[in-house]
């Protein structure tokens, strides 16, 4: 009986052995949606390591350069290199590593530390490149929250705004958290209520804030508290302020923070990631400025559109647009004042402009 088991075992061994496997690398020039594409890389990225590695785990704080990487290891910080294997990756995406990914680092030769290993990302903020090879460029990864910064006035608060970043931010995979800055200038507490009420009841964590009078503060950084977070907002709503006033020490580097390269300041440090002195990251990023929605995002905007999530099965076309279907959960909503009309048209003015 083992016998034949063996040779069992053997002539599988053969005949796999003689199966021509279709070379995976040609997938790749098949158009196809990114997300996958990643998912692709960084799973070969990790096969088939060297032996005789001393692997350790580290989170990458920084980068210098596509090879260069600061990277925190045991609480200290360490220059690594990219591995050459993982270099061979580099030509299918942008940014192979990111800041925030946690990645297995070589330390068997302490001057030349490598990273060996990406850990699967929980979730990663992406920008596409612009021009016909639209490859994606990996701004952050592991990230908790995008803290969507808009300011009460100067300039004056746009619900529409913060519609179009909550769906950028859900297509992302992230969690927002919308922060309406310059609360000082409240006049009106009605108008203000009449302005978040929709996204409170829709479960949006929300908090006003004033870098003034310090209205918000506590909230907000409890918010952040042992968080990684990344701030995005138009220019002029604070960020930058709001920042400073949660970590004064930060001063300096923060009045550059996302402006470097507008300035044309430090373009080899593009993206940093910096602990909070209360626990948790603030993810830096000049890229996060040019996060828009794309063409190939309209499609997901009936799903994601603040508050039309919890419909969408609801609807009787599981492809419904809520423009004029039958049976659309949605603008039943609407019809019962269940989601406001000025929410709809935000979304039908999104959706239009995709
Ligand atoms: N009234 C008021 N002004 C603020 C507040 N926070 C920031 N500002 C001002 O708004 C302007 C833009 O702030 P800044 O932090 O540079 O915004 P950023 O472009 O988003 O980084 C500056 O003149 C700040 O002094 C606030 O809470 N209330
Ligand atoms: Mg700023
Ligand atoms: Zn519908």
């Amino acid at each position: 009986m083992k016998q034949k088991d063996k040779k069992k075992t053997k002539r599988w061994t053969e005949r796999i052995k003689n199966i021509h496997l279709p070379d995976p690398d040609i997938l790749d020039e098949v158009k196809e949606k990114s997300k996958y594409k990643t998912a692709r890389v960084s799973t070969k990225a990790n096969q088939s390591c060297k032996e005789g590695l001393q692997l350790v785990q580290g989170r990458i704080m920084e980068i210098k350069s596509n090879y260069h990487y600061i990277v925190e290891i045991n609480g200290i910080l360490e220059t690594a290199k990219l591995s050459g294997r993982l270099k061979q990756f580099l030509y299918q995406s942008h940014t192979i590593a990111a800041i925030g990914d946690f990645v297995a680092v070589d330390i068997s030769n302490s001057t030349d530390k490598r990273i060996e290993k990406i850990i699967p990302r929980r979730n990663a903020l992406i920008r596409y490149g612009t021009g016909s090879f639209q490859k994606e460029i990996i701004l952050a990864a592991n990230v908790d929250q995008v803290i969507i910064t808009s300011s009460w006035r100067k300039p004056r608060f746009k619900a529409g705004l913060i519609d179009r970043y909550l769906c950028i931010v859900t297509i992302q995979k992230l969690k927002p958290v919308i922060v309406i800055n310059k609360i000082d200038l409240l006049e009106d507490e009605q108008e203000l209520e009449a302005q978040t009420a929709y996204y409170k009841t829709m479960g949006y964590p929300l908090v006003c804030t004033s870098t003034v009078n310090g209205t918000g503060m506590q909230e907000l950084m409890d918010l952040l508290k042992d968080k990684d977070s990344v701030f995005t907002g138009h220019s002029g709503t604070g960020k930058t302020s709001l920042i400073n006033y949660l970590e004064p020490s930060l001063n300096l580097t923060t009045a550059e923070v996302s402006d470097r390269n507008e300035k044309g300041k430090h373009t080899t440090s593009q993206s940093i990631l910096i602990p909070w002195s209360f626990g948790g990251h603030l993810l830096d990023t000049p890229g996060i400025k040019t996060i828009t929605l794309h063409s190939e995002d309209k499609e997901h905007i009936p799903k994601v559109f603040p508050g039309f999530e919890r419909l969408y099965g609801k609807c009787k076309f599981n492809d419904c647009r809520h423009i004029n279907e039958d049976d659309c959960a949605v603008l039943a909503a609407v019809e019962k004042g269940i989601i406001p009309f000025e929410r709809y048209d935000s979304y039908q003015y999104l959706y239009a402009s995709l």
